[in-house]
């Protein structure tokens, strides 16, 4: 038997291997995919929720983000037909879905005007007649508008498509539209990169290299992005550890992934609506151990609205320290596929007080993490917060 200080903690550990990856944890030293394979073979939820709080911990201490933001998804009409999803109509059936204008997308925007909202998030179904034009306009009539709004969209699913069908590289296309206005990516469509399993559940989208690569050249370009993983479905845990190994080694290169957000597969009204749902000890884990392995990664995300409110909370103590955004428009994708947030909003006071109860520090932040309001100081008076920093 074998105790190992963990901070505070004293974890006795019967374990050889588990007991090295400890160590080396606790050292700072990087674990190998081998070992994050171990982590979730052979950790207990305890153990593994002790050193990801360690992790977490060393990183942050006790703060948690949040940040003010609302989405636009232009269209749910999708050419693919990835099997987990329950949000797109194929374009066969585009009839069934709905396709938004520009002028009603900043209709969207100009609802918010006047309102401390930090960042839009663009994201929807890949549409053949929404093009890189379209949406190079779209972006910029939004930042001429409102010139402070962060603008973070489109998953390399949605440009990989659009830079094809306008002829350009990934290179040009990517500058086209950071010079247009978009300063971030979100970490969409990264699913599971390895090839078999993207075969069986995504088969004709983006495939990993195609995703790593556009990534790679937003950050060259000096923007920043996060990184999404769909667990939960058909992939092992070799899997898992692959996909996380590969995104370590781009950030390796190049820095410029800010989040890591595991995704947890809910299976309402899709083609996998066979496959369970992971239980919460399974979702606990998938954080712990992706705190634990994206050491180069600074922050790990739990998106509440997939996740509901509860789960999202727990994740705290499992190595997460940011929540995602105070979302207050209809954000279909997860209620779709059968999220318990069937309309996910959330006001800057109830979020504020999700984090406090689990006795963390409330820190609203924007897009690249720059302190916005800090609420450890903060009093809440009929469900307004009253920021003591400003
Ligand atoms: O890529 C689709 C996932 C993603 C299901 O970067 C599903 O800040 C679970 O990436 N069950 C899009 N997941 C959403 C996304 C995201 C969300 C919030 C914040 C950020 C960010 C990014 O949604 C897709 C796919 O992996 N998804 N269907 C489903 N049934
Ligand atoms: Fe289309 Fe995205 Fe749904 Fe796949 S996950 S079908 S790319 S909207």
């Amino acid at each position: 038997m074998t105790n190992i200080e963990l901070g505070q903690l004293n974890i006795t550990l019967t374990d050889q291997s588990l007991r090295k990856i400890g160590e080396k944890v606790i050292a700072g030293e990087r674990i190998t995919p081998e070992e994050g394979v171990i982590l979730f073979e052979k950790g207990s939820l305890s153990w593994l929720g002790s050193l990801a709080n360690h992790v977490r911990e060393k990183l942050h201490g006790q703060k948690t983000y949040f940040n003010r933001n609302f989405h636009i998804e232009p269209t749910n009409v999708c050419v693919f037909s990835c099997k987990f999803c329950s949000y797109s109509r194929l374009y066969a059936h585009k009839e069934e879905g709905w396709e938004l204008t520009t002028e009603q997308m900043l209709d969207i925007v100009r609802k918010y005007d006047g309102q401390p909202v930090t960042e839009v998030h663009i994201v929807g179904g890949v549409h053949p007649k929404l093009t890189l034009e379209f949406f190079a306009d779209l972006l910029r009539k939004i930042k001429s508008h409102r010139p402070d709004l962060h603008l973070k969209g489109f998953t390399p699913v949605e440009l990989d498509y659009m830079f094809r069908k306008a002829k350009v590289s990934v290179e040009e296309g990517m500058k086209y539209l950071h010079e247009a206005g978009l300063q971030s990516l979100p970490g969409g469509g990264a699913e599971i990169f390895s090839a078999d399993i993207r075969e069986q559940i995504c088969a004709d989208k983006v495939d990993a290299e195609g995703w790593l690569k556009i990534h790679e050249v937003a950050h060259a370009l000096g923007m920043h992005s996060n990184a999404t993983m769909l667990y939960g479905h058909i992939e092992s845990y070799h899997h898992r550890v692959d996909h996380m190994e590969r995104l370590r080694n781009l950030q390796d290169k190049t820095r410029g992934f800010n989040t890591f957000i595991p995704l947890k597969f809910r299976n309402k009204d899709n083609e996998m609506s066979h496959i369970p749902e992971s239980t919460i000890v399974e979702d606990m884990k998938m954080y712990a151990v992706a705190r634990i392995y994206m050491d180069n990664f600074p922050h790990l995300k739990a998106y509440w609205p997939m996740l509901g409110r509860n789960s999202a909370q727990l994740t705290l103590s499992f190595g997460v320290n940011d929540l995602d955004g105070t979302i207050d428009d209809s954000t279909k994708i997860y209620s779709m596929a059968g999220s318990e947030e069937q309309s996910p909003s959330m006001t800057t006071a109830e979020l504020v007080s999700l984090i406090r109860q689990v006795k963390r520090q409330p820190v609203e932040r924007d897009t690249l993490y720059n302190v916005i309001n800090d609420y450890s100081d903060s009093v809440i008076v009929d469900q307004q917060v009253n920021p003591v920093h400003n």
